[in-house]
This record gives structure tokens, sequence and C-alpha cells, in this order.
């Protein structure tokens, strides 16, 4: 891994949040967004309703080459791994998103399971932004270090999971991103996103360590592997496969 990666590593563990800078450009890019608008026209989202946040979600994203390449890309996968400390991680679910604006945004909260602390650094998300953002549209905003306010500490064994209250009162910073570049986020930590007053588009996915199941993470596990079982592996891109299965 290169000494920029290695850092990048080291701010999300610290911060919660880093950012991978111009990871996909020129023919990538432009080839992830037609995928990006095609799917949302197949898979009968159409070209948007202003207020509307679309996501779409599952194994039919993975007829999209320009989209499914991004849940195995190598440079995404290293920093991924490095975070979970797990050589070959669970990919748990495949989502893209896109909200039309004018959109709200979204509220402060944290992805933490509700009422539960998690092992420390289990799952991982990375999002690969197809549109610029900024503090004057769909920033996403974040308070540095919230996540390991979710984590079991044997130096606290009395820890309780942060309240929605907590979530609200923390101080927020901003955050500004051009197409391509790529956020990778410990779903635990606070966060909101800025009112969207352009178009937001991005692909992401999450990860989960596989030998650190939360109790809920075990029961989400079961579900999703049922429906995996109706997909047969030839149809997932080969250097995702060790990442698919259980
Ligand atoms: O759209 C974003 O950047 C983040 C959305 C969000 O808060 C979430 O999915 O939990």
């Amino acid at each position: 891994m290169s000494p920029e990666d290695q850092e990048s590593v080291s701010t999300i563990r610290s911060e919660g949040i880093g950012i991978v800078r111009g990871v996909l450009t020129g023919d990538d890019l432009a080839a992830t967004r037609l995928d990006f608008d095609r799917a949302h026209q197949d898979l009968e989202k159409g070209p948007g309703q202003p207020g509307v946040r679309d996501r779409l979600t599952g194994s039919h994203l993975l007829e999209y080459p320009a989209i499914a390449d991004l849940y195995s890309h190598p440079r995404i996968m290293d920093i991924v791994c490095e975070m979970l400390t797990d050589s070959i991680p669970w990919v748990w679910q495949i989502i893209t998103n896109r909200y039309s604006p004018e959109h709200p945004g979204v509220g402060k909260h944290s992805d933490g399971f509700k009422g539960e602390l998690s092992s420390p650094f289990s799952r991982q998300s990375m999002a690969v932004f197809l549109d610029d953002i900024d503090e004057e549209s769909g920033s996403l905003t974040y308070v540095p270090g919230s996540h390991l306010r979710h984590f079991i500490s044997r130096d606290d064994p009395e820890r309780q999971a942060p309240t929605q209250t907590d979530i609200e009162k923390g101080e927020y910073i901003t955050t500004k991103l051009k197409a391509g570049d790529v956020v990778f986020r410990v779903p635990e930590v606070w966060h909101a996103v800025r009112p969207i007053h352009h178009l937001r588009r991005y692909v992401t996915a999450s990860y989960v360590a596989r030998e650190r199941l939360s109790a809920v993470m075990t029961e989400r596990l079961g579900r999703e592997l049922k429906t995996r079982l109706a997909i047969p592996l030839d149809q997932v891109p080969e250097r995702l496969q060790p990442y698919w299965v259980w």
C-alpha cells in the first residue's frame, strides 16, 4: 500500500472518515456515470424526481460492469481490508444512491446498530462519488472521532451506545469532494448531509470483518445469505466472488 493510502487508513481510524482523491478519472468516470444512469432507467427509477433519494441495491447492479467493478476495486479493497484487518472481508450491501435537487439532505445520525456497541472496526463502507459536493450543496458533514464512542472498550466496560440526543449535539464539520473521489466511512461515525442543489450520485458498498460479527449483524448475514443462494456464482464478477461468498 502507498504511504498516501496508509495515511488515509490512519485518518479513517481516528476521524471515522477519510477521503481518497481522484480514484476514478476520465473514461472510467464517464463509463460509471453512463452505467449508473442506465441502471436507474432499467430498474424503473427514471430520470429522478426533485426531492427524491433513489437507492438501488442487490445483485442486478452486477449487470452494469462499470458499477460492479467498483465493489472489488483493488485500491479500494486494500484500504477496506486494512481497516477491517481481514484479507477477504464479506461484502454485505452493494448500493447506488441518487439525490435529485432540490433535496433537503439527511439529518444527523449514526449507522451504528440501535442500542448495540460494536466490535471496533468490524464494518466499513466506501462511496465513489460521481458528482462534486461542497458546503453549498450536498456536503457530507460528520463529527470526527464520534465512531469511537460506539465501540466496545475494555477500559470502559460500562459504556452505553450514544443516543440520538448525543448525536444531535455533536460538532459537525463539512467535506468537499470532486467526482471520482472515494469516501471511506466507519458506519458508526455521526454524519449528515447538507441541502442538495445539484445532482448527487454515488456508488457505495459496506463490508464486514468475518471474525467479528455483532448479534444484529449475524441476523442480517443470515437474511442476506438466503437471498444470495438464488444467485448463480457465475453471475458475480470473478474478482468480487471471494468477497461475495460466506
Ligand atoms: O448520502 C450520503 O452521503 C450519506 C447518506 C447517509 O447518511 C446514510 O446512508 O447513512
